[in-house]
């Protein structure tokens, strides 16, 4: 009989959104002991962190959910796009449907985990001081869960206040006679400003890029509206698994190329009206990976935008004659009459490319153009996406490897799940993993079925530690890299790219296809885990 001492857990789950309550609802109910931990004080992820006025998400209704029959038959939405008070609520319907309350412990962030080679087992260090060990550690992080603050001299003396979008106070901010400065506009700068151009005595958007916004076509829901189209909400999460972002649908068979002018400018009126992100996911074949059709696609864009901007001084600025960069590949959001605020004699928008920021004074910004009052600094300034969670998590594996240390040269892992030296941890939403291209749920669940199937395989074959092969890790992060490379994304400064973090190594940092990650998934499944080295104990080892 083994002298080891079991751990507290099978394992533990680190993180509140998505992929973590969904590994905690399918771990529970293949009879694992389970615990789920976040540092947030209630559930939803990002829903929680991201509370700033106007937050809400960019994937319509029935997109934005889990499959799970027991929670969708009781839930219903009021919008098309809900707002984050609303997804909030459905997180706590979804703990309390599944009766998954008992095992989560809220308010209580991770300070370390490290790996006991002796034991084999993880130890996790929380911010209440207390450990905890478990056989396997799953952290859920999400691709956003580090906020990215650009060092500008001088804020630490703004005598104003100042926030992250995603560490926005939870008893929110009164904007209404702000002079307020918002710094960034990709998804979360245009949710800002529409609602603070509402309300602030002055908005100034301080634009490094414009961002290649799209119309929402937001509406309300009815209850009997949604009754009805539940019939169809199995087939549309069945379809969701099959298709390249996650969505309802993906992009036509055919090329913008081999249609003439009029077919494709109707196919582009037909999403626009459509709304929300279709126009990047259901476009045409090579959007994202010919120049020459992306154009198009681009022009359309260009020219309906600018058919919405009253001050002739901002047209190239919001909607520039060529390109900033191949459309879609930055993160295209969605809004709700951004264009619009331009026009409002509070809202000013100051072109960083033309005039950087010098310096934070007590009560202004300064650029070259001089200094612009503010009494609110809302930095809208992204994340360090994909690893900066992880890597503040102080993970360290076997050998007093650190995260940190393994992904000094680049971000690797193998099936964007499982690092070489990690042994029995899998994160869920990570890098290399389609998670920042991908619809939320459906990569949650796609990565929390198979990450429950293999814990259950390897109960069932008296397996209890797997590790990543470091051939099949470095082969897993460059098929990643070179199936970018057949794309357009390597051309956009993106955080796709890591390249909105100063010194982050340039690499695509999700895999980008959905159904493409699931049939390579379910090969590694079928292969007896190819690409792991488990070891399995001797049966006398295992009584
Ligand atoms: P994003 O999409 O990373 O946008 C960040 C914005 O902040 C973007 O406009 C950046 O300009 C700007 N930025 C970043 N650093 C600076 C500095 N140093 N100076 C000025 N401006 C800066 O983050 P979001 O929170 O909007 O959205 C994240 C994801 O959440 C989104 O993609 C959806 O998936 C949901 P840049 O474009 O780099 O020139």
């Amino acid at each position: 009989m083994s002298n080891r001492v079991s751990p507290d857990y099978d394992a533990v789950i680190v993180g509140a959104g998505f992929s973590g309550i969904y590994l905690l609802h399918k771990l529970r109910d293949a009879g694992f002991n389970v615990l789920l931990v976040d540092a947030a004080a209630q559930p939803g992820g990002i829903w929680y962190w991201n509370c700033y006025p106007g937050a809400r998400v960019d994937s319509q209704v029935p997109l934005y959910e889990f499959s799970i029959p027991e929670v969708w038959k009781s839930w219903a939405w009021s919008e098309r796009f809900p707002g984050w008070e609303e997804l909030r609520a459905y997180f706590r319907h979804v703990c309390d449907t599944l009766d998954l309350w008992p095992m989560m412990r809220m308010g209580s962030g991770v300070r370390g985990a490290h790996y006991e080679k002796e034991t084999k087992q993880w130890r996790l260090q929380l911010d209440s001081d207390k450990t905890v060990s478990t056989r396997f550690l799953l952290p859920a992080l999400g691709f956003a869960s580090k906020p990215y603050v650009p060092n500008f001299p001088g804020l630490e003396d703004f005598e104003g206040q100042w926030f992250h979008t995603a560490r926005w106070p939870q008893q929110g901010v009164d904007l209404s006679g702000r002079k307020v400065a918002l710094i960034g506009t990709g998804a979360s700068g245009v949710q800002v400003a529409q609602e603070a151009a509402k309300s602030a005595s002055k908005l100034t958007l301080y634009q490094r890029t414009p961002i290649l916004a799209l119309p929402m076509q937001q509406k309300k829901l009815s209850e009997e509206d949604q009754e009805r189209d539940k019939k169809g909400y199995a087939a549309i999460f069945e379809t969701r698994k099959q298709t390249s972002g996650g969505f309802e649908c993906q992009s036509l068979d055919v090329s913008a190329l081999e249609v003439d002018e009029k077919a494709r400018t109707a196919h582009f009126e037909d999403l626009w009206q459509q709304g929300g992100l279709r126009f990047w996911y259901h476009n045409f074949a090579d959007l994202l990976i010919n120049r020459e059709a992306n154009r198009h696609a681009y022009d359309f864009w260009r020219d309906k935008v600018r058919a919405r901007i009253v001050n002739p001084n901002l047209v190239e600025l919001l909607a520039p004659s060529e390109p900033p960069h191949p459309f879609g590949t930055k993160r295209p959001s969605l809004e709700q009459g951004y264009y619009e605020i331009f026009a409002q004699e509070n809202v000013a928008l100051v072109d960083l490319k033309a005039t950087p920021i010098i310096r934070v004074k007590p009560h202004a910004i300064e650029t070259d153009d001089g200094e612009m009052e503010c009494d609110l600094i809302v930095f809208a300034t992204g994340f360090d996406a994909g690893r900066g969670g992880l890597i503040d998590m102080n993970i360290t594996g076997t050998n007093s490897l650190s995260l940190s240390h393994a992904w000094e040269d680049r971000v690797r892992a193998y099936l964007g799940m499982a690092v070489a030296g990690f042994p029995n941890m899998l994160f869920a939403y990570g890098p290399l993993s389609p998670s920042g291209f991908s619809n939320g749920p459906t990569s949650a669940e796609i990565q929390g079925d198979w990450i429950c199937d293999f814990l259950v395989w390897m109960r069932e074959n008296g397996v209890d530690l797997f590790e990543a092969d470091p051939a099949a890790e470095t082969g897993w992060t460059e098929m990643v890299a070179q199936a970018g490379a057949m794309t357009l994304f390597p051309e956009a400064d993106s955080w796709y790219m890591g390249a909105n973090i100063p010194g982050k190594k340039r690499q695509l940092i999700n895999f980008p296809s959905v159904s493409g990650y699931v049939a390579l998934c379910e090969d590694v499944a079928n292969e007896e885990y190819r690409g792991f080295v488990i070891d399995k104990p001797t049966s006398k080892e295992h009584l």
